[in-house]
């Protein structure tokens, strides 16, 4: 499998953590998002992460995590449906109330464009919102739905790292102060071995992304 993307995407490593934790077998090919006619055909809406299979080609983080669980165990969706429906509803949470208001700051927070500020209104009572249903349906002891680490971790640590950035950068806000058990798995996760090797490579790749960034100040 071919896995497209950046180090620096949190959509892109929730796919790579997942494939790491299974022990799965793949390759990282480099792709920023772009309307590329060739990248097209494999993410038709040009965006990443996008995973390339022997049968074909998948876009959407929650689908290609869902595909790629269903390959082989250890699994990360819990197979009760009724817990598996609980593990995507955190994911859903974190995605549409944290991380998509976030991101309306990415602008700002990585390319250095002025701020908008209709998403200064609108983006932080939506994330407050979020943290406080996350709080709600997670049990953070030591994972978000319990003893054992599910999607649901991996997919909400890498949405709370754009959430993160932009209440640091455009708030003056710590995400995670008023939810201390939040924090403290949010913390847990951070000391696991495949986010640290996860971590670096995002690190690593800031230098590349922030190259690639220069060209849309103009
Ligand atoms: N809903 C998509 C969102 C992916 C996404 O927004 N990725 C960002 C990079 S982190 C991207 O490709 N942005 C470029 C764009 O939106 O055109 C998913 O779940 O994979």
């Amino acid at each position: 499998m071919k896995l497209y993307g950046f180090s620096a995407s949190n959509y892109y490593n929730a796919v790579k953590h997942l494939l790491l934790a299974k022990g799965l077998e793949f390759e990282e090919v480099k792709e920023y998002p772009s309307q590329n006619a060739d990248y097209v055909k494999i993410h038709p809406l040009g965006k990443v992460p996008a995973l390339l299979t022997e049968q074909g080609a998948i876009s959407e983080t929650d689908i290609i995590m869902e595909y790629v669980d269903s390959l082989a165990a250890p699994h990360f969706f819990p197979s009760d449906p009724f817990e598996k429906a609980k593990c995507r509803e955190i994911m859903k949470v974190a995605e549409l109330y944290i991380e998509l208001p976030a991101r309306r700051h990415n602008n700002e927070t990585l390319i250095g464009k002025p701020r908008c500020d209709v998403a200064y209104q609108e983006s932080r009572p939506l994330m407050e919102k979020g943290l406080k249903a996350l709080d709600t349906l997670c049990q953070s002891a030591p994972y978000l739905m319990g003893d054992t680490m599910t999607a649901a971790d991996i997919f909400v640590r890498y949405a709370l790292v754009v959430g993160n950035m932009a209440a640091v950068r455009i708030y003056d806000w710590k995400l995670l102060d008023d939810y201390p058990a939040l924090k403290a798995w949010n913390q847990h996760m951070r000391e696991d071995p495949i986010s640290q090797k996860v971590d670096q490579d995002a690190q690593d790749a800031m230098a590349d992304l922030k190259a690639y960034f220069a060209q849309f100040k103009k």
